[in-house]
C-alpha cells in the first residue's frame, strides 16, 4: 500500500450496508473507484465471519495496492496479514492500553489508527504513538448513531494541531465535502455516501478528485 500520507480516500466494506452484496465485491468497486484504504466493519459479525471476509477481501486490495483495515479485532488483522487495523477509545485505551507499540510485535509493520472525538483524546492518542488518527464524527450520522458530533470545530483543531494522517469522519457526503476540506481536511472516511451511492465506484471517483484537487 502507498504511504498513510498519500493516503486520502478512506472507504469502507461496512456489513451493515452490504445488502446482498459480497464483501469481496464492493471491496473491488471501492477500490476500482480509488479508494486507498478499505476498512472492514463488521459490528454484528462472529470474529471467525470476519477473518473469512476479510480473507476473501484482501487477494483484491493487495492487487489494487490497497490498505486493509480490520476494525476492532487485532488478533484478525495480524492473522489475516493486514496492513491496518482500527481501534476506538474504548477498544485502546479502555482495555488498559497506553502505547500502540505494545500491541505488535518488534518488526510487525501493522498500523493502528485510533478513533478520537476530541483535542483531549487526539493528544492522548498521538502521545500513544497511533499511526493516524480519524477525527469525528463530524456529522449526525446513521452509521454510529450514538455518537455525538464533533463539528467542523474539531476538524479545524486537528487542521492545525495534529502532524500524523488523520481523516475526518461521519455524516461526510459530496454535499458537505466541501465544508470539511474548507475547515482544512484532507483525508476523508465515507462510508454510507459511498455504499448506498447507486455506483460505488463512481461516487469513490467523486470523492477522490475533489480531495486531490484539494491537495493540488
Ligand atoms: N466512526 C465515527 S463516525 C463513523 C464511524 C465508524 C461512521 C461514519 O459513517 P458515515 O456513513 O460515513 O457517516
Ligand atoms: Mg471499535
Amino acid at each position: 500500500m502507498k504511504p498513510l500520507s498519500d493516503c486520502r480516500l478512506y472507504a469502507f466494506v461496512d456489513t451493515a450496508c452490504l445488502r446482498g452484496r459480497a464483501p469481496e465485491r464492493l471491496a473491488r468497486e471501492l477500490c476500482d473507484g480509488g479508494a486507498d484504504l478499505i476498512q472492514l466493519r463488521a459490528k454484528l459479525s462472529s470474529p471467525q465471519e470476519i477473518l473469512r471476509m476479510a480473507q476473501a477481501i484482501l487477494p483484491v486490495t493487495r492487487q489494487a495496492g490497497v490498505g486493509l483495515v480490520i476494525n476492532d479485532h487485532l488478533s484478525i488483522a495480524q492473522e489475516v496479514g493486514a496492513e491496518a487495523c482500527h481501534l476506538g477509545q474504548e477498544d485502546f485505551f479502555g482495555t488498559g492500553c497506553e502505547q500502540v507499540a505494545s500491541l505488535r510485535p518488534v518488526s510487525c509493520a501493522l498500523r493502528i489508527g485510533l478513533s478520537t472525538h476530541g483535542p483531549e483524546q487526539a493528544k492522548r492518542a498521538l502521545a500513544a504513538g497511533a499511526d493516524y488518527l480519524g477525527i469525528g464524527p463530524v456529522y449526525p450520522t446513521a452509521t454510529k448513531p450514538q455518537a455525538r458530533p464533533v463539528t467542523l470545530e474539531y476538524v479545524r483543531w486537528a487542521a492545525v494541531n495534529v502532524a500524523i494522517p488523520w481523516f475526518a469522519i461521519g455524516g461526510i457526503t459530496l454535499d458537505n465535502l466541501e465544508a470539511a476540506l474548507a475547515a482544512g481536511a484532507r483525508r476523508i472516511c465515507a462510508v454510507s455516501a459511498i455504499l448506498n451511492a447507486r455506483d460505488v465506484a463512481a461516487a469513490c471517483r467523486q470523492f477522490k478528485d475533489r480531495l486531490r484537487a484539494a491537495v493540488s
